[in-house]
């Protein structure tokens, strides 16, 4: 008796955890082009006031080129996709958003959480949500060092069927490992304009991607065979970061020295080391690669937001 009462009682608690805007509801009814953002960029990935902007850079691009964006995050345990300008600005300023990756989504609805989602997470409620085009600045992968860390963006790239547009994966990591896990997880990566993989922060990593496209409709094109094959996982449209805001591999490399110096004297682990890095950098290069992440998430959330109104052309 007791068991039964509990078992129903778990059942009915769990009937929603996704929320979808009024807006992202009219969109996937009338088949218009939606373009999901991630939050664990706006509460982890920049510092106030700088993250209010970009969240808001980010929604201003996609709507401007004709798509609705859908910034993904929880809410007192209700995972959201399309937030409000409120919600927003409350994942950028409140005490205490979590940085969630899938696997934390579970404890975060069920303890009814705020936090940040990450590519990875983005990636999953955006799929159930039916959104193909995901914008972001760089992917989680191989981290530099001894022990094995490697980000759950790159599960569930190979995974989960989604274009993802990025500047490639964040510097601070091992690139040349990174590329070699996303072939191994069955990633396509297509360069944007370029035939090399972006270094986030500057332009070229010397590693190639798969194939590259120099239009909206080619990366269109090529999504609809990814999916007319059933494959699972993404295809990763990597753009490199725009010229005049770029940094140069030089300046990068010498930042990133001192700042996993740093994280090692400091002991810094798991889940925290990439918003560390990302902070330490910033202060290297004073600021620079601050401008650098904006410029490049805003060139990411245009890309995206073209692509999606190609793939709703047919
Ligand atoms: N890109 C940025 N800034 C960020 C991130 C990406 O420009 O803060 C975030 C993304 O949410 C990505 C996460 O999924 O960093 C990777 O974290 P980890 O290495 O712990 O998996
Ligand atoms: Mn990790």
């Amino acid at each position: 008796m007791q068991a039964y009462r509990s078992t129903a009682h778990i059942v009915t608690n769990i009937t929603s955890p996704v929320r979808y805007s009024a807006e992202v509801h009219a969109a996937r009814a009338g088949g218009n082009p939606i373009v999901a953002l991630e939050s664990t960029v706006i509460a982890h990935g920049l510092p106030y006031p700088r993250n209010l902007e970009v969240g808001r850079a980010l929604e201003g691009a996609v709507r401007e080129n004709g798509a609705l964006p859908a910034t993904v995050g929880v809410l007192g345990g209700t995972a959201v996709v399309g937030m409000s300008d409120a919600e927003i600005e409350h994942i950028a300023t409140a005490a205490g958003v979590l940085k969630l990756s899938t696997r934390d989504l579970p404890v975060a609805v069920a303890r009814e959480h705020n936090g940040a989602t990450t590519v990875a997470c983005t990636m999953w409620l955006a799929h159930k949500a039916g959104i193909e085009v995901f914008a972001t600045g760089g992917i989680g992968g191989v981290h530099r060092g001894e022990l094995p860390d490697v980000s759950a963006d790159l599960t569930e790239l190979g995974r989960t069927p989604m274009i993802v547009v990025c500047a490639g994966a964040k510097a601070i990591l091992d690139l040349p490992a990174t590329r070699e896990a996303l072939e191994t997880a069955g990633v396509l990566t297509v360069g944007w304009r370029t035939d090399e993989m972006p270094a986030f922060y500057s332009r070229g990593s010397g590693l190639a991607t798969d194939a590259r496209a120099d239009t909206a409709e080619e990366v269109a094109d090529l999504w609809r065979v990814h999916q007319a094959l059933a494959l699972p996982g993404a295809l990763l449209l990597c753009a490199p970061p725009p010229e005049e805001d770029a940094l140069s591999t030089d300046e990068v490399e010498r930042a990133i020295a001192r700042a996993l110096a740093a994280a090692e004297r400091a002991g810094i682990r798991g889940k925290e080391i990439t918003p560390f890095l990302l902070r330490a950098v910033a202060e290297e290069t004073r600021g620079r690669s601050l401008n650098a992440n904006f410029a490049l998430l805003r060139n990411n959330a245009r890309i995206a937001a073209g692509v999606a109104v190609a793939l709703g052309r047919g």
